[in-house]
């Protein structure tokens, strides 16, 4: 059977049986959207989601490196870190990661090319390892695609058996950080010196962040990045969770058990917390929002190509009828409308 013309079911079947090819196959439609992704929504929600660390921060800041160390460290499993005792991760894993799956995010290119490529090549040194499955993902045209489609591919390898999804945004934008945060945990990535540079993203970094990484500690600058998030987070409103900052070298590997550590330290207190649940609710409420505006969106564009349209902007310009006059006998006010949910 060729899997091209195979029924979603089909493909997810194959894929939790570790056709790696029916996976792809089953992004690329998520990635496309339309009718199609929305059969693969169907089944993809059906299992509970997958544990998604999201990774943003400025380009260049050393995220894919940091990404590749951290799919070597998971693999060994989930440290065994308890409240009491934070700061060590026991070296015997709970709870091994049998499979890891890695989104490369751009929503700034509409291409994969360049930077994604560039990380294609970093992340050669796992191609090979049948238990971690790379994929690049980067805007197809529409705005807002991506916003729908990366949470959508992230519960299709939950459903095809990915225990972890770790989610690599390029940048710091607003569109990054919406991408970035759909995670359970959301790692950013800055380096020293980083401060001028993003003056102006702190205060929404701050909003999104777990747990702050100061990558490239190999270079000068750390005591003063550390510094100035620490006083950051000083001023910042009281939670009961402190995003801890930690020092990475990510091309030698340095600090990521630590990272890995405190990744885990932060699910426990999600988990322990109820966090956990409450937060995954709130990141479904944004996902149906964005579904419902895409909706939208797509019936004023069929809308404004229909001959009523035409019609309606003939009679405001005759002066007989006005913009608001002719949007509310386009599009009725939803209260108008029958209600779909009751
Ligand atoms: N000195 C030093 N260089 C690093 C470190 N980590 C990464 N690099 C280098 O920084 C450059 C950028 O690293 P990437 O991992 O591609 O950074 P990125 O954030 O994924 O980049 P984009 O995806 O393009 O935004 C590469 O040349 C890395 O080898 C580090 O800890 N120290
Ligand atoms: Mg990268």
């Amino acid at each position: 059977m060729s899997s091209r013309s195979a029924p979603p079911e089909a493909l997810l079947e194959a894929a939790a049986g570790g056709d790696r090819v029916a996976l792809a196959r089953l992004l690329s439609i998520v990635e496309r959207g339309g009718k199609e992704a929305g059969d693969v929504a169907r089944l993809a929600y059906a299992t509970p989601p997958p544990y998604t660390v999201g990774i943003t921060g400025a380009p260049g800041s050393g995220k894919s490196t940091l990404t590749n160390q951290l799919v070597r460290v998971a693999r060994g499993g989930w440290p065994r870190s308890t409240p009491a005792d934070p700061g060590t991760a026991d070296p015997v894993t709970a709870d091994p990661v049998d499979q890891v799956a890695v989104l490369a995010v751009d929503p700034s290119s509409p291409f994969s090319g360049g930077a994604i490529l560039g990380d294609r090549i970093r992340m050669q040194e796992h191609a090979t390892d049948p238990s971690i499955f790379i994929r690049s993902m980067a805007t197809r045209g529409h705005l807002g695609g991506l916003a729908l489609a990366v949470p959508e591919a992230v519960r299709v390898l939950g459903a095809a058996g990915v225990p972890l999804v770790v989610v690599e945004t390029v940048g710091v934008g607003q569109m990054e950080v919406e991408v970035a945060s759909a995670a359970d945990t959301t790692l950013v990535v800055v380096t020293p010196g980083w401060g001028d540079s993003m003056q102006a993203s702190k205060a929404g970094l701050l909003e999104i962040a777990d747990l702050f990484v100061v990558n490239k500690a190999d270079r000068p600058g750390l005591h003063d990045a550390r510094r100035d998030l620490e006083q950051m987070l000083d001023l910042s409103a009281p939670a009961d969770w402190r995003p801890p900052v930690l020092a990475t070298t990510a091309s030698s590997g340095e600090g990521v058990d630590e990272l890995w550590a405190a990744i885990a330290r932060h699910r426990s207190h999600l988990e322990e917390s109820g966090t956990l649940g409450v937060r995954r609710k709130a990141r479904l409420a944004q996902e149906l929002r964005r579904v419902l505006t895409a909706r939208v969106l797509e019936e004023v564009r069929a809308l404004s190509v229909a001959g009523r349209f035409d019609d309606a902007v003939r009679s405001i310009a005759d002066g007989t009828l006005d913009p608001y006059r002719a949007a509310e006998e386009l599009l009725p006010p939803v209260a108008t409308r029958s209600d779909p949910l009751t």
